[in-house]
């Protein structure tokens, strides 16, 4: 049939800003000092969606210090006050849940089921959250206070959503932000500038400007900036530690990961291929904790691999719009070609590749789901994070030859664990080198747990009481000097 159009008031919403976003600083949209923008585009049709400005350091330097204007009298409200800012955000996000849903899929390419079922609703689920945290923060975190202005970058993998994660917590704790989000999906960012000023928040709490790794740089490397957080590659986190190193900056890097999916022989085996489904088909493998390596005891590999083949055939790849599709499109022709890339590679060093034979749209980036078998733990695809719809499996004996593959990695993000014997999947998980572990079931998010990595995959948690200690500093740090002079 004919392909689901986009929902009305997103087209005239961007129809509205055919000349160009601008940023959001100080409560208001402000053109960007430099004149350079980039296109925005829909990965699922090579359509474009809107121009964005190109941020410099001109506008990183306004965004901060509104920002800073802001800080003194935000961080000065009591609590509770916060609170109702955060639950007003929240609601907001409820009532244009339809619009936001829609807007996510045609930005980033992700099925409009996942946007709609799962991004939208956590989005509204973190800032409740974390308007209950407001309300405590003075009992809960007595002799903390907020660290200031921080400076947010995320991903384009769950745009809105890493969105929430940073900036909730950092407002229930009476911080200011300025928030970059990622080059390929910044509309909803931009949309949600606009549910701050609906909700009445003060001008200057949050600022979002847009534009790449340069506008990104320029930010960590702003003297007036306290604190970074980092949601992306591990490359540019380190990039990001070694800029704020002896800054004195507080810093959080969320980045990549290899993540384990260990299978074993007690396992309910169908639940099991359902948890697969979720691990690395979920957002097209564009996870960061995805179950990416599968681990299956070899007793049961055959099977298990027969019936996760099988279920594999199932899955409809198309236009994400489209509500009965289970994968969309891959969020830029870069990224698709690094997918492609690195499993041109896999099959070059003798992986054997299993894809779904099926009809992929003509225009947009897709990428089938594909798994590799027989491939050596040290060959690149398992190895390197590939974070696109490509698992690889392997087998092993025993479990403590699971535990070794499992760490068997530079990551450390998460794991996932599937037996029906609870000694040995807790024994196992109590052995993974990973910040989540996950038992009888994967990428599971809520906004009260911390997530969060060891290793490359990162340091800091984000969500519940761990991830507020992100955004405070104990009261003493106050009367350092280092501290007041920078
Ligand atoms: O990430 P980048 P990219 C991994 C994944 C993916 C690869 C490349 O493997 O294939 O990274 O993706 C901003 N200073 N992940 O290139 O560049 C950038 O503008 C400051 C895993 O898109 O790390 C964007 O806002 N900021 C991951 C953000 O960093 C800089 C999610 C992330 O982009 C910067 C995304 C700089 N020098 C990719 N350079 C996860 N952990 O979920 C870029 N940026």
């Amino acid at each position: 049939g004919p392909a689901p159009e986009a929902d009305n008031h997103v087209t005239a919403w961007l129809a509205s800003h055919e000349k160009g976003f601008k940023h959001f600083i100080g409560g208001a949209f402000v053109a960007s000092k430099g004149k350079d923008t980039f296109e925005v585009v829909n990965p699922a049709r090579d359509t474009l969606l809107a121009k964005v400005a190109a941020g410099t350091a001109e506008d990183v330097d306004a965004a901060v210090k509104a920002a800073r204007k802001a800080f003194p009298a935000w961080s000065a409200l009591p609590g509770h006050e916060r609170a109702r800012y955060l639950y007003a955000i929240a609601r907001h996000i409820q009532k244009r849940e339809r619009f936001l849903s829609v807007l996510e899929t045609l930005d980033n390419g992700k099925p409009i089921r996942e946007s709609r079922d799962i991004d939208i609703p956590l989005v509204a689920r973190h800032f409740y959250h974390h308007a209950g945290w407001a309300e405590l923060v003075e009992t809960e975190f007595a002799g903390y206070g907020p660290v200031g202005v921080c400076g947010q970058i995320i991903p384009w993998n769950f745009p809105l959503l890493m969105l929430a994660w940073k900036i909730a917590p950092a407002l229930a704790a009476g911080n200011t932000v300025v928030l970059k989000p990622a080059e390929f999906t910044p509309l909803t960012a931009l949309a949600f500038a606009e549910i701050c000023r609906e909700a009445g928040l003060p001008d200057g709490v949050v600022n979002i400007v847009t534009g790449d790794g340069a506008t990104g740089a320029a930010l960590v490397a702003h003297p007036d900036v306290d604190k970074i957080a980092f949601t992306g590659s591990t490359e540019v986190g380190r990039l990001i530690r070694q800029a704020t190193a002896g800054s004195g900056k507080k810093l959080s890097l969320e980045l990549g990961g290899k993540s384990p999916f260990i299978v074993y022989e007690d396992a309910d085996l169908d639940g099991a291929v359902e948890g697969v489904v979720d691990a690395i088909w979920f957002n097209q493998g564009q996870v960061c904790c995805a179950g990416s390596r599968l681990l299956i005891q070899e007793g049961i590999a055959e099977r298990f691999l027969g019936k996760l083949r099988r279920r594999m055939e199932t899955l409809r790849v198309g236009d994400p719009l489209d509500k009965s599709v289970d994968m969309g499109a891959i969020v830029a022709p870069v990224q698709l070609q690094r997918i492609q890339d690195l499993v041109k590679k896999g099959e070059q060093e003798g992986g054997t590749l299993w894809q779904v034979d099926c009809a992929l749209p003509a225009r947009g980036s897709f990428f089938p789901p594909s798994i590799f078998v027989d491939v050596e733990p040290s060959s690149t695809v398992s190895e390197v994070e590939i974070f696109g719809p490509v698992a690889v499996a392997m087998t092993f004996r025993t479990p403590d030859e699971a535990i070794q593959l499992a760490n068997h990695t530079r990551y450390g993000l998460a794991a996932s664990i599937w037996s029906e014997n609870i000694n040995r999947a807790l024994d196992t998980a109590a052995r993974m080198k990973a910040g989540v572990v996950w038992v009888n079931s994967t990428n599971l998010f809520d906004a009260a747990a911390g997530f969060g990595g060891y290793r490359e995959s990162g340091f800091g948690r984000e969500g519940g009481r761990e991830g507020l200690y992100e955004y405070l500093k104990p009261d003493w740090e106050k009367s350092l000097p280092a501290a007041e002079d920078s």
